[in-house]
Formats: structure tokens, sequence, C-alpha cells
């Protein structure tokens, strides 16, 4: 009896009692006696795996995308004013010597290739039919003649030949150029008299007064001034001396 007793307190002595949350819990001394102590190990609780913290890389400022402009619509400049005319030249025929001058208020160079001239009274209409260019705030002579040696000493002209006509009594100049519909706009005109305030002189041309007036007003134009300037051809016959005054081709003074 005393042996199974002590086999009690052995076996006890080394009991191993698993608790739920404890690992491990010892006891020693006799399940009888009263100095039983319990012992244990408590479940280590893992901590926490520290979280790893996530660097927030700060994304690059979007730059703001510019605001598209309107895209810029190429226009082409067709506009023409009619600067400057002479009527009744002197010591040259009419029919060889009449021209008048168109202006290029545009930026860029302009052709009048398809454009046409017209004259209301007379019903003429003549149409250019080849690149005809005036330079950018250029000047460009259009006559009866091209031929220097006929016209009254005058180069670079564009010759409208006998469709073209300025009466002395008065008379219109008009530009027109295409409408892109098979018809035509007026681009400029000068409706013209021979009177006291918008007089017509043997010799003379009739020029606007700046290339940016409105040349629809008489009060605008004004006969060239007779000085050695403004002569651009003379011939003697005897026994008279021809001189005419104009600018054809060049800026008005
Ligand atoms: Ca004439
Ligand atoms: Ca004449
Ligand atoms: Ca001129």
């Amino acid at each position: 009896m005393l042996k199974n007793k002590l086999f009690l307190i052995l076996v006890a002595s080394s009991a191993i009692i698993l608790f739920s949350g404890i690992t491990k819990a010892y006891f020693t001394g006799s399940l009888t006696s009263p100095d039983v102590k319990l012992s244990y190990i408590p479940t280590v609780t893992a901590t926490a795996t520290a979280t790893a913290t996530t660097t927030v890389t700060a994304s690059p400022t979007q730059t703001p995308s510019p605001t598209p402009s309107p895209t810029a619509t190429a226009t082409s400049c067709e506009q023409v004013v009619i600067n400057e005319y002479m009527a009744d030249p002197e010591g040259v025929q009419d029919s060889k010597g009449e021209w008048f001058e168109l202006y290029n208020p545009c930026d860029t160079t302009i052709d009048l290739n398809g454009w046409r001239y017209r004259n209301i009274g007379m019903g003429n209409i003549v149409p250019i039919t080849t690149s005809v260019t005036i330079s950018s705030h250029g000047y460009k002579v259009f006559g009866k003649s091209d031929n220097s040696s006929e016209n009254g000493n005058i180069s670079n002209v564009y010759e409208l030949g006998t469709g073209f006509n300025i009466n002395n009594n008065g008379d219109s100049i008009v530009m027109e150029r295409p409408d892109g519909s098979g018809g035509y706009i007026e681009v400029d005109k000068v409706d013209f008299r021979d009177d006291d305030i918008w007089p017509i002189t043997s010799g003379r041309s009739n020029m606007l007064k700046g290339p940016a007036l409105d040349n629809s007003d008489v009060s605008n134009w004004k006969q060239t001034d007779v000085n050695a300037l403004n002569i651009y051809y003379q011939i003697h016959i005897h026994p008279h001396t021809y001189i005419n005054y104009g600018t054809p081709g060049g800026s008005n003074v």
C-alpha cells in the first residue's frame, strides 16, 4: 500500500496538466497533501509584429495642362487699296498711258491671280489669269500697256489692255476677287468724277493722301503736287514740253 502511494506521488510529481491559455503547468507534492503547489508557465502571447510603415511618396504635382488655345486659322489677306490713278496722261496717248496703282495693306504678299478689274460705266471686265503679286505694303501698277517705251516710261506694269479705260470725265475702277462659288466679291472701288472738288487735270494723277484712308471719300484724295520729285515722265514735242506728275509704283507723297 505504501508502495502504491509513493508511486502516485512520483507520478503526480511529474504530471503535466494542460489548461486553456496555459502552455504548461506543474504541481509538486502528493495529491493528498495540503501543500500541493501548482505552477504554470503562462502562454507567451506573441506581441504583434510591428506593422511596417508605408512610406507614402508624394506623387509629383500634376502640372495643369495648358488650356488649348483656339487653333489659329490660316487666313489669307485679300485686300487691296486703289491708291492712285492717271486718267489723262500728257505726251503719250491715253490708249497707252492710262494706269492705276494698287496698294497691298496686308502683312503678307498677295497674289491677284483669278481676280478681275471692272469698269462700271463702260461695262469692261478684264480677268487676271496669271500670277500678279504685290508684296506686303507694296504697290503695283495696272495699265493699258506694260511697254515702258509707250506707256510713259513706267516699268513693272501689269497690262490690262484695251478692256481697261479711264474716262477723262469721271469713271470707276473696281477690283474684285473670286468668292469661291463662281462669282466675285468687290474688294475695292473708286467711283470718281471730274468736277471742282474731284478734278481731273491732264498730266497729273490723283492720289490717295494715305493708303489707310477711305478712298470713297473725295476729301481723302488730291491731285499730285507739281514738283520735280513727282515727275515720272516728260517729253518735248515741239513746241511743247509735256510733263506727267505721279508716283506709279511708289508711295504717294
Ligand atoms: Ca483717259
Ligand atoms: Ca490725255
Ligand atoms: Ca503711288
